[in-house]
């Protein structure tokens, strides 16, 4: 197996030690503090389903022992794509337990990423719901097992597991478990929002992981009486750790799980259960400013709402205090680190036109020009980031790496940003082609090479068109060869190659050829940039 490892150079690390940051806990301290500090406190709300921190350390240990009794061993990495409910936090704490790390998938992601993900990880375990949202994951657990047969052990969390073997909930006392990791071990592999082709694989330490989630806490003024929603998917890294599940759980706090992030489901339970700070993408934001005046439910509890993942407009931003009665935290962060947030005592201007000032006083952020000279601040240029939660290298991937990270270790985050006053960022763009559809990250060159494979595919590019709702839709240019696809046709097939859902385009326009220059061939990134710049020509014309 490749080795998963995630190093600092010796000297930094231990700066961020001797400054507090990197505390020597693990995800596994934490839970078992906490369960001894406050047994009987609400960990967990699913529904009508409460589990205490006590109740979900013991649930915790006995998935460890029944992964351990199925035959995964310390050190397996197991794919874990669970929704939002009560079984996420037993089976991944479980396996921190165990000594096994979770590699997180998104409940959208479908064979295709799974497998990558499993190959990539070198998995040897994947942890599924029977069901969920009318897709079985069982039969997924099947195609993957085809596909990587290093796939050996399928474990269903909730449901019916039908062959494979259902997550234990009772403590096995036959089944010793391991010692526990150490704090600067790998703790778990986050996907990244890949802007060049697949997905990469983020390993992220129980150190650098922890510090950015109390570190969040503190931030966002989170507290053991608070109760944090994750409305947005909890495998996700931001309902995560900005400051997420993982922050309120560092808390003592309680964590409400909502099935899905729209007012009409989190609304009641926002008023049920008095929950006081969550987090949501812009397009969603903006569905709860426009329900709320509406709503019969009392959101009087929430203190503060965090909104990130993609641009959120200053329009849009002034809004949420007189729509929401609390107070709105910008958060730009990715999945490899970095975190910035305004602060809750800003005033409304930076808070409503910036996307915040970083986590740490030992997070280092350069702006840079194409040349990679720093550029004065007030003017755009590629934002460049290190640091104690900031990763130096993805997982079994020297062509990313080398492109990625510079050779001082700075994170080439791929975004384009003006640094104000204070430290304080504001979001201009993307220097890569992905397209940011409501949050979620989509890779043009991938979507390109899945429509290269349908046969009356000649050639296809990929653009983001602005949406008004989604911040960003993305649009596939298609030359076709042969009889032309219907562009209904050419999603449909799309879907059915088992990528998710929102990687289909959401429009199809097919063209006679791509316009070239006279000197011929041109670039991806330019031919994309044309192709953009005719199409929304044409809209406005
Ligand atoms: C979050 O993480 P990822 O890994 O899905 O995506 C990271 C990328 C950033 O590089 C940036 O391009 C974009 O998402 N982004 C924003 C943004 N927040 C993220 N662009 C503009 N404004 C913002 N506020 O998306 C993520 C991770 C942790 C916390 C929050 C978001």
């Amino acid at each position: 197996m490749t080795p998963l490892r995630q190093d600092w150079p010796a000297d930094l690390a231990q700066r961020y030690r001797d400054a507090g940051f990197w505390r020597g806990e693990t995800f596994s301290d934490v839970l078992r503090a906490r369960a001894a500090e406050r047994p009987d406190a609400t960990a967990i709300i699913d529904g009508e389903r409460r589990w205490s921190y006590a109740e979900l350390l013991a649930r915790a240990e006995a998935a460890a022992a029944g992964y351990l009794a199925a035959g995964l061993r310390p050190g397996d990495r197991v794919v874990v794509q669970l929704p939002n409910i009560a079984e996420f936090f037993s089976a991944v704490f479980g396996l921190f337990r165990a000594r096994m790390i979770p590699l997180y998938a998104l409940p959208a992601h479908r064979i295709t990423e799974v497998a990558h993900f499993a190959r990539r990880g070198e998995a040897a375990g994947y942890v599924i719901p029977a069901t969920h949202d009318g897709f079985d994951y069982r039969a997924q657990a099947r195609a993957l097992q085809a596909e990587v047969p290093a796939v050996r052990h399928v474990v269903v969390a909730a449901g019916d597991a039908a062959e494979f073997t259902p997550l234990a909930t009772e403590r096995d006392a036959s089944v010793a478990l391991p010692d526990d990791a150490a704090p600067s071990d790998v703790a778990f592999i986050q996907i990244s929002g890949g802007s060049t082709g697949l997905s990469k694989l983020i390993p992220r330490t129980h150190d650098d992981y922890l510090y950015s989630c109390w570190a969040s806490n503190d931030i966002c003024g989170v507290t053991d009486s608070s109760v944090f929603l994750v409305a947005l998917p909890a495998a996700h890294n931001f309902p995560m750790s900005s400051p997420g599940h993982i922050g309120a759980l560092y808390a003592g706090a309680t964590v409400v799980l909502s099935p899905a992030p729209a007012p009409d489901v989190a609304f009641p339970l926002i008023a049920r259960h008095r929950v006081t700070i969550t987090g949501l993408v812009p397009p969603l934001a903006l569905l709860w400013m426009q329900a709320a005046p509406q709503t019969p439910h009392d959101l009087s509890s929430l203190d503060v709402l965090l909104v990130g993942g993609a641009k959120f407009t200053p329009e849009a931003a002034r809004r949420v205090r007189p729509a929401l009665g609390c107070t709105l935290q910008q958060v730009f962060g990715m999945a490899e680190g970095l975190v910035n947030y305004t602060r809750l005592d800003d005033d409304e201007e930076t808070i409503v036109t910036t996307q915040g000032r970083p986590i740490s006083a030992m997070d280092e952020v350069l702006v840079v020009d194409d040349a990679g000279a720093p550029v004065p601040d007030g003017t755009p240029g590629h934002l460049l980031a290190r640091g104690p939660y900031t990763i130096r290298a993805y997982h079994n991937d020297a062509g990313a790496n080398a492109r990625a990270f510079t050779e001082d270790g700075f994170y080439r985050t791929g975004d384009i940003v003006k640094r104000l006053p204070g430290g304080y960022l504001e979001v201009q763009g993307r220097a890569g082609d992905h397209i940011n559809r409501a949050g979620e990250k989509i890779s043009a060159e991938e979507v390109e090479d899945h429509l290269l494979a349908h046969p009356n595919v000649f050639d296809a590019a990929i653009v983001s068109i602005p949406d008004e709702f989604l911040g960003e839709r993305s649009c596939a240019f298609v030359i076709p060869q042969g009889a032309a696809p219907k562009p209904a046709a050419l999603k449909a097939w799309m879907r059915a190659r088992g990528i998710a859902a929102f990687k289909v385009p959401d429009q199809v326009v097919l063209v006679e050829r791509f316009e070239t220059t006279a000197a011929g061939k041109i670039s991806r990134k330019e031919l994309r940039a044309r192709l953009r710049a005719g199409f929304l020509a044409e809209q406005t014309s």
